[in-house]
């Protein structure tokens, strides 16, 4: 047994409330009803990571990551060197599914060798550089509210870039809060859109052709990739790139819709494929030539600083905005020290490893299994 064997993997359930729920076509997020998965070494180093579940996406549950990790990963992962990555990728993989829970146990491994090896995580993964811009997600509201909160965002943060909820019916309401955000924001803002699948392919198209002066830069996932050739019809029209983001969760998924024409760039999200099957769909994209957005999987703060660390260490990954600012509305987090976007940026954490440190009074509060 080394410094580095795992001896032990806790999979803690929590739940803080947010100030302002997160709603959008597939869904709607009232608490951060989250898993925090901690790995234990022989040497006395603990890792840590957060697993988001997403039923209405993945069909993940909060009873359900933690029973996949005590019943499944715990076993597999225990007794490996925290530098047998692949192996224990190799085992995490036999079970099919659960990826928020695989993705914990991989970038809690990950914190586990940064701090090892005396190296903030975003280094060892590519070190391109330390920081990311910052884009906002706007979940569903008004015209009014939203572009408020758009323009307190830009006002207090320097956020400069805006991904907006859409994919309600008639599509109209969603048109009509994109032009807002445009007149109240100006030219010189960066505006996407993310259906949720809420849309048909024909009602995705006229909000496109509806859209077409108001200069967006990206459409995500605007109606059902099981669409098959609705979406393909879409994708054809649509004048920027469209992202691929929950029919595009492994590397297979993700050749898949880029090669059958469903999609033109991917959303890597670390809380859905870790550090290291993001760096799978990381080298795949590039390999084809399409860009990558770092999405939010309204991530709390420890996820946050697992996307802008992957996201930072590459250059693909850190050309446009990462989705990093939805953890400011939570009513509380997890972290010693608040991650701070100051200017539009987040840098990536410099300590060791993740480089964040759990405040052990606020899991002692905030977790539900004691
Ligand atoms: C997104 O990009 O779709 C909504 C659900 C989820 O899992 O992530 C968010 C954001
Ligand atoms: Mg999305």
């Amino acid at each position: 047994m080394s410094d580095l064997t795992i001896t032990r993997v806790e999979a803690i359930p929590y739940r803080i409330p947010y100030r302002k729920p997160l709603k959008f076509a597939s869904g709607e997020v009232v608490h951060a009803d989250h898993v925090l998965v901690r790995v234990r070494t022989a040497g006395g180093l603990t890792g840590c990571a957060d697993a988001p579940p997403r039923p209405f996406t993945y069909g993940e549950t909060q009873r359900g990551i933690v029973a996949v990790i005590e019943d499944v990963f715990a076993e597999q992962t225990i007794g490996l060197d925290a530098t047998e990555r692949s192996r224990l990728h190799a085992r995490l993989h036999r079970t099919v599914g659960n990826p928020a829970a695989k993705s914990a146990v991989d970038m809690a491994v990950w914190d586990v060798l940064g701090q090892a090896f005396g190296q903030p995580v975003t280094r060892l993964l590519g070190g391109y550089t330390d920081r990311m811009r910052v884009s906002h997600m706007l979940g569903f509201d008004t015209p009014t509210a939203m572009a408020h909160e758009a323009c307190a965002m830009r006002d207090r943060y320097g956020i400069t870039t805006f991904k907006i909820k859409v994919g309600r019916r008639p599509v109209e309401l969603d048109v009509e809060v994109v032009r807002a955000l445009r007149n109240t924001l100006g030219d010189k803002v960066e505006l996407y859109i993310d259906g949720n699948r809420g849309w048909t392919a024909s009602e995705s198209a006229r909000a496109l052709r509806q859209l077409a002066d108001v200069g967006l830069t990206l459409a995500e996932e605007l109606n059902p990739a099981d669409d098959v050739l609705g979406r393909r019809w879409l994708v054809e029209q649509c004048g920027v790139p469209f992202v691929a983001d929950e029919s595009a969760t492994t590397p297979a998924e993700a050749t898949r819709e880029l090669l059958g024409g469903s999609a033109t760039a991917l959303s890597i999200k670390t809380a859905r494929t870790g550090f290291t099957v993001s760096d799978e769909i990381r080298s795949l994209a590039e390999g084809l030539g399409v860009e990558v957005v770092m999405g939010n999987q309204i991530d709390g703060q420890l996820g946050t600083a697992c996307t802008v660390a992957f996201g930072a260490a590459h250059r693909s990954t850190s050309a446009r905005a990462g989705e990093l600012s939805n953890f400011l509305d939570m009513s509380d987090d997890l972290l010693t020290e608040p991650l701070r976007i100051v200017g539009g940026e987040l840098i990536a954490p410099t300590s060791p490893g993740i480089g964040v440190t759990v405040d052990m009074d606020k899991l002692a509060h905030y977790r539900i299994d004691s």
